[in-house]
């Protein structure tokens, strides 16, 4: 009887101390960008989002203190993969974050899979990436949402000869693909589909050919930081003076560069999730808390994925208790989140681990002497058109 007692007592000692150890423990959250190199703007605006959720909202979650490492992959793959690598065995994070570009994303994934690590992907956008792994949810958007409300307004808006530019790999391709078939279903034409390098590209030779072709408009895909040079080009080479009407997904007039193109840009039609002009209560917020945390900067999409991917984890921590279950329960606490984001509602479907929001039409104009994406249309609730087929 005495010595069960003593046993009993002991345990309960051990067990009110780990839970003391795990509480001190803080819980880490692994955020993986190109801070260096061609996407540099991303990994910027991500880890501005990052940081000023966490300011925000604190460091502690369900009583635990939540830690953030940031490391810098340069947009290699092979350094994503390696650095990931090293956060789950040595750091022992909880969760990997982040995510710039496509590859980098589908070099992780089999990382998030064999450790069980939630893997929160807040840039990349190729359909694709949810079924890398089932660690996998994302909080940024899919290139087949835009393509798809695009190539529905194009053509009912008198633009049914198109020609198509877009970077050579994953979210480029979905572009191109998912334009040209919903241009198809709608009784218009893709004439020609053009695919520019990735690194370093040079549009000159591709925009002479788009010029030759004479389409009544041109759709583009490039990735976020590199929208400027190719409506620079664009506008060189007198391409809208000859009648080419531009058009894009919304990685074209990013945010993070669209207030120093110029009033070329005035009149650009684009799909997308997020613009810095969106009219609601929350995101006049954002912005404003954005701008003054981080010397003025406009945040563009790629915040918003890093802002709402923080607030997924932030949600999936308070709802396990600080990450109790390890690595499935917090993923199983992701699936299913709903809320309101900067962008507008949006869902982390469970079955799909990807992202269902608003896709808006936008027009660039000026307001206040600056040039934003406002706003015209909207196709509600939009989920990945890449995972039906
Ligand atoms: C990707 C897609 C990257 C859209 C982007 O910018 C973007 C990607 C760096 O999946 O690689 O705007």
């Amino acid at each position: 009887m005495k010595t069960s007692f003593i046993v009993r007592s002991l345990i309960s000692v051990l067990l009110f101390c780990s839970s003391l150890v795990w509480a001190e423990e803080s819980f880490k959250i692994g955020l993986i960008l190109p801070m260096t190199g061609q996407s540099a703007s991303t990994g910027k605006q991500i880890e501005a989002a990052a940081r000023l959720y966490m300011a925000q909202n604190g460091t502690t979650v369900a009583g635990r203190k939540v830690e953030l490492i940031i490391k810098d992959d340069g947009g290699i793959p092979d350094a994503t993969k390696r650095i990931a690598q090293e956060l789950v065995v040595n750091d022992k994070v909880g969760v990997l974050s982040g995510f710039g570009l496509t590859p980098l994303a589908l070099a992780t994934a089999p990382i998030a899979t064999q450790s069980k690590t939630p893997m929160v992907v807040m840039a990349a956008a190729t359909s694709s990436i949810t079924e890398a792994s089932p660690f996998i949810v994302r909080t940024s958007f899919t290139l087949p949402q835009c393509a798809v409300a695009m190539g529905d307004w194009a053509p009912k808006n008198g633009f049914k000869r198109v020609v198509t530019l877009v970077s050579d790999y994953g979210p480029g391709i979905d572009a191109e693909r998912f334009f040209k078939e919903r241009m198809q279903l709608n009784s218009a034409q893709v004439i020609e589909s053009l695919r520019v390098p990735l690194r370093n590209p040079d549009f000159a030779p591709f925009l002479q050919k788009v010029r030759d072709l004479k389409p009544d408009a041109l759709f583009v895909f490039v990735p976020s930081g590199a929208g400027a040079a190719l409506m620079k080009q664009f506008l060189e080479r007198g391409m809208d003076k000859a009648g080419i009407k531009l058009i894009g997904t919304g990685d074209l007039t990013d945010d993070d560069q669209l207030n120093d193109m110029g009033d070329g840009a005035l009149g650009v039609v684009t799909s997308h999730h997020y613009s810095a002009a969106h009219p609601s209560a929350l995101n006049k917020k954002f912005v404003e808390a954005f701008k003054k945390a981080n010397n003025g900067l406009r945040p563009n999409f790629m915040a918003v994925g890093g802002y709402d991917g923080m607030r997924v984890i932030y949600e999936a921590l308070k709802n396990t208790k600080g990450g109790q279950g390890g690595g499935d329960a917090l993923l199983a606490a992701m699936k299913g989140q709903i809320f309101e984001s900067p962008r507008g509602q949006i869902f982390i479907d469970a079955q799909t681990r990807d992202v269902v929001h608003n896709i808006y039409l936008r027009k660039v104009e000026k307001k206040d002497g600056q040039l934003y994406n406002v706003e015209f249309d909207v196709i509600k609730d939009m989920k990945d058109p890449g995972k039906t087929k």
